[in-house]
């Protein structure tokens, strides 16, 4: 069946799941779970500027109440949503040390995720985003969750997707089988298609990097920024990575967070941020490596592990690659 433009994201999801015969409905109403949260938080974003809940989580607003930042409200949100829907037994979330054990016996699935990404931007009214990553759970049903559950290496995600709190609001989702976006309608609560079957052009003309980085990165990488800026390419960054990869899937460039002196694994998650926009990327035709390995094919040591990320267009990720090696 064709995917019509205009199809609301509950009937896309319901349509979808004729794809696995087997399947019992439970990854789709993890899908739908995460969509309401993220609704709920698209709510709280838009009114961060007249409500309480922007400024630093600890402090106390003028009636005395404890106020929290976006991001441990979008946490809470996210949390509470796959616990009540019951098909999730554990969460990896950026904002919590320790895997969240929902002590649900019956719960297929993990979700690992990042609640609300792009700290810095949060608190001044630009784009940030919702990442997430779902997994089945390896262990038996039953049996208490282990490591080896929540820390699967990216080519066992069953689903990704991202969520885009920008000039409007979208939600991008893969099961493996394509990536399609969804746009929200704010007057009638719901998210429509309006990006179906999503391609990535396979070569661009923009690199996202923080520059300021540059005494920090090595030799390889300051060759390949310069190799862009010699083609005349366009230099693109927003600081919030939904946001800045977003584009590049749509338009064709590159998102890079590299290894640094300072942080020689780079900054980016591999469980929640790296490897949901991995899988997205190359459902849709692009690529993601860590500058020299398939970021899908990184096997975790560790739940809040970081790596180094080059994602987009696939040429320009080989490019990248490439110049690294040479200059070695
Ligand atoms: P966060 O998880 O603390 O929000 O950090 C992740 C963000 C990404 O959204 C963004 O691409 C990157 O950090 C920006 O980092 P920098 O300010 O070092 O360029
Ligand atoms: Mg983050």
């Amino acid at each position: 069946m064709g995917s019509p433009v205009g199809i609301t994201l509950d009937r896309f999801i319901k349509s979808k799941q004729d794809d696995f015969p087997f399947a019992s409905g439970e990854l789709s109403q993890i899908l739908r779970d995460i969509a309401l949260a993220s609704k709920i938080v698209n709510r709280e974003i838009n009114r961060a500027g007249l409500s309480n809940i922007s400024g630093a989580y600890g402090s106390t607003n003028v009636q005395g109440e404890e106020q929290q930042n976006l991001d441990v409200v979008a946490n809470i949100r996210f949390c509470r949503a796959l616990t009540k829907g019951g098909e999730v037994c554990a969460i990896v979330s950026e904002e919590d040390d320790e895997v969240i054990d929902l002590q649900n016996s019956s719960g297929k699935y993990v979700v690992a995720m990042d609640p609300l990404d792009g700290s810095s931007n949060i608190d001044v009214n630009i784009s940030i985003g919702t990442i997430f990553s779902i997994y089945r759970r390896v262990t038996p049903l039953g049996s208490p969750i282990q490591l080896e559950d929540v820390m699967q290496p990216g080519n066992k995600q069953v689903a990704a997707g991202y969520v885009l709190y920008g000039s409007s609001t979208m939600l991008v989702y893969t099961t493996g089988r394509g990536v399609n976006g969804f746009t929200y309608e704010h007057s009638l609560g719901e998210f429509f298609l309006s990006h179906p079957k999503m391609k990535a052009p396979l070569d661009g003309k923009i690199y996202s990097i923080n520059e300021g980085l540059d005494s920090q990165i090595d030799e390889g990488l300051k060759q390949y920024i310069a190799d862009c800026k010699a083609k005349n390419f366009s230099a693109r960054y927003i600081g919030s990575l939904v946001a800045d990869f977003h584009r590049n899937l749509l338009k064709g460039g590159i998102y890079i967070y590299p290894s640094t002196t300072k942080a020689p694994k780079g900054k980016l998650r591999l469980l929640y941020e790296a490897n949901s926009l991995a899988f997205i990327a190359e459902q849709a035709g692009a690529s993601a490596s860590d500058g020299e390995n398939r970021i899908l094919d990184i096997i975790p040591d560790s739940l809040h592990q970081r790596t180094p990320l080059y994602i987009g267009s696939t040429e320009m990720v080989k490019t990248a690659e490439q110049t690294l090696r040479e200059a070695k």
